[in-house]
């Protein structure tokens, strides 16, 4: 029987790191290849393999899959939605290549999964704006949206195609406390937690009511793992599912996080990640994920910032 070995592909980053950790107890330490760009995570450390990649070098790519015997790879690996648009080119350089590289080699080497996530980003403004339904229009503007879209249709493509098995979840802003987010419109999210706890007050460059479609990373990690675990018979969607947990602004999480510290306050400032978060919907309707490999998400505002505030 064949054994599983699985390459995770930006493992230092805010889901990677915990991803990475997640799979290794499923799957055995030794048999969960960490890699990423910078220095091993320090929650990584000691837990089981890392090697630096630069997933755009398909070469060394190509040498560590053969080497390794990899059967399964999780791409993690982008330029997130604020910092892309500091950098479009590059962005849709690094977003895009990475992809292409992992899809062609997996055809190649005939791996037997491959993960790769998409995100709310692909909607735009002339989306629906609640409940946004799995196929409606997709018009994203920004480059980061723009490059998921497309790495949605090239996933599709292998899939149909070559028959490569790969799958996707379209994350809504993922909230965490174990590795710092890396550059997201969403990430108000995760810093308006720290910042309660440290100074009792954040300013929000999001304005107060502002919904964006949240998820807690724990419900996240298993959604991913049970998309990846479903039988492929039952994987309708090979362009990316909708994937929904809760729903909430700046102004109700702060209310929320006021339960717990009464002297916390919070002002806005809107930026230019103001206008990228108008055209993202406010919340999702995630039905054919439900239906389809029967995801149910767990956490809810209030238990999300209860469990937060606790360890962060
Ligand atoms: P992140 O920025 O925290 O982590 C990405 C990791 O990739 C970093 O550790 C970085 O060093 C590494 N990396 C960058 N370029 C690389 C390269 N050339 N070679 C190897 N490694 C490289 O991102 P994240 O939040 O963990 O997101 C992971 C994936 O999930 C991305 O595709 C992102 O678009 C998607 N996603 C994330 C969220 C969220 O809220 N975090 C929401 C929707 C989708
Ligand atoms: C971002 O804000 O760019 C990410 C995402 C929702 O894809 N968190």
């Amino acid at each position: 029987m064949k054994k599983d070995k699985i390459l995770v592909i930006g493992a230092c980053g805010q889901i990677g790191v915990e991803l990475t950790l997640a799979l290794r107890k499923m799957y055995g330490d030794a048999n969960v290849l960490a890699s990423d760009l910078r220095e091993e995570h320090e929650l990584l450390k000691g837990t089981g393999p890392y090697v630096s990649l630069d997933v755009m070098n398909k070469e060394m790519l190509h040498v560590l899959v053969i080497r390794h015997n990899i059967t399964q790879i999780y791409l993690l690996a982008a330029i997130l939605s604020a910092t892309g648009e500091k950098n479009p080119l590059l962005a849709w350089h690094i977003n895009m290549q990475s992809l292409l590289n992992v899809l062609d080699i997996a055809k190649e080497e005939n791996i037997d999964k491959v993960y790769w996530p998409s995100s709310i980003a692909v909607f735009g403004p002339n989306s629906p704006m609640m409940e946004t339904p799995q196929h409606t229009i997709i018009e994203p503007t920004t480059i980061y949206g723009i490059s998921k879209f497309a790495g949605e249709r090239w996933c599709e493509y292998y899939n149909h195609r070559y028959g490569v098995d790969v799958r996707s979840l379209r994350y809504p802003g993922l909230i965490s406390y174990k590795s710092a987010p890396g550059g997201g419109t969403t990430d108000y999210a995760v810093e308006i937690f720290h910042e309660a706890k440290e100074r009792q007050e954040y300013t929000s460059f999001l304005s107060e009511d502002t919904y964006l479609p949240m998820m807690y990373m724990p419900d996240a990690i298993r959604a991913t793992i049970e998309l990846m675990e479903a039988d492929a018979s039952k994987i309708t969607v090979r362009s990316a599912y909708n994937l929904s947990g809760m729903s909430f602004s700046p102004k109700e999480i702060a209310a929320e996080i006021k339960k717990h510290i009464p002297d916390f306050t919070i002002s806005y400032e809107p930026d230019y990640r103001q206008q990228i978060a108008d055209g993202w919907p406010n919340s999702m309707d995630d039905s054919r994920a439900r239906a389809d490999w029967g995801w149910k998400h767990e956490y809810d505002l209030a238990k999300m910032t209860a469990d937060m505030l606790q360890n962060i």
